[in-house]
């Protein structure tokens, strides 16, 4: 069974994260079905994307599976991962896409949130960046999108202290498009998607392309992305790392040794 709902409705199209008993977690089997949704969509000709989840969720997602992270010794997010792949394909996808923000916004699942072209929120919808948690080291291109997004400080405060970036916060920060009620978050959402629906596909599919091209042209030499790499390996092949899963599976606090 799909773990995730999809209507289409005036050229509006909307994906609905439906796994409430994991949280929406983005495990490979929610992927698989949040990729085959988004061609069909695409596919139907919708003209923008609704990425939401379940109607009251808690938790908009619980981000990357953490029972799928690789033991130690292997790169956690690789270019294959299930998470990197939405990522890319939301990024790369000629529809905009509008991430409607109802619930916690855990770890990986807050880089699929910014993947997304517009973010309306309500008051629930606080940013948790978990890497330190778990002691994991994030990627390249994750890390520059965050950049990109937030600017350095902020980042770094999201990813250092993996403490919530309130919705409130996230809005002042331009990070957030729109905060709004509970109550009002489907109608404004819906009316801000027919408003895009109406325009012209072909122009919104050259500028949405255009922008992600520009925003991401860093130019990165042999050398940097080689020592990224080095210092990625540094964390993946840690004891560190083993501990943050074995703590999360274990269901208790982790003990890092800083090795
Ligand atoms: O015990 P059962 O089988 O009922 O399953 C529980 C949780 O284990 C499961 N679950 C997860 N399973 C795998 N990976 C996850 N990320 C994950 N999150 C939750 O869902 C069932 C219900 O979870 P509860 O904890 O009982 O639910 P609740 O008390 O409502 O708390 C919800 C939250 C989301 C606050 C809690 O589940 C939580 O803190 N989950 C971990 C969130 C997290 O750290 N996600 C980041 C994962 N890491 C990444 O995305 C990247 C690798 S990174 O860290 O680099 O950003």
């Amino acid at each position: 069974m799909s773990m995730v709902l999809t209507q289409l409705r005036d050229n509006i199209g909307t994906i609905i994260m439906n796994n409430p008993e994991q949280r929406n977690v983005l495990n490979s089997k929610m992927v698989n079905d949040m990729l085959q949704a988004l061609d069909e969509l695409a596919k139907k000709k919708a003209r923008v994307i609704v990425l939401r989840a379940y109607a009251g969720a808690k938790v908009w997602s619980a981000g990357h599976d953490i029972n799928e992270l690789p033991v130690a010794g292997r790169d956690p997010l690789p270019y294959d991962d299930p998470l990197e792949t939405i990522l890319r394909s939301i990024q790369a996808s000629s529809l905009p896409v509008i991430a409607m923000i109802e619930g916690g916004v855990w770890g990986g699942a807050c880089d699929l949130a910014l993947s997304c072209d517009i973010l309306i929120g309500t008051s629930s919808a606080a940013l948790t960046m978990t890497p330190a948690k778990i002691s994991v080291p994030y990627n390249a291109s994750g890390i520059l999108h965050f950049i990109g997004i937030m600017g350095v400080n902020i980042a770094k405060e999201m990813f250092f202290s993996a403490e919530p970036l309130t919705a409130e916060r996230a809005e002042k920060l331009g990070i957030l498009n729109h905060l709004v009620s509970a109550d009002e978050l489907e109608s404004f959402t819906y009316e801000l998607a027919g408003s895009i629906a109406k325009n012209s596909p072909l122009s919104i599919k050259v500028i949405k392309e255009q922008i992600c091209l520009l925003a991401n042209a860093h130019p990165l030499t042999p050398h940097t992305f080689e020592r990224v790499q080095g210092l990625r390996r540094l964390v993946y092949d840690s004891k560190d790392y083993a501990e943050g899963i074995n703590a999360f599976i274990g269901k208790r606090l982790p003990v890092f040794w800083g090795e």
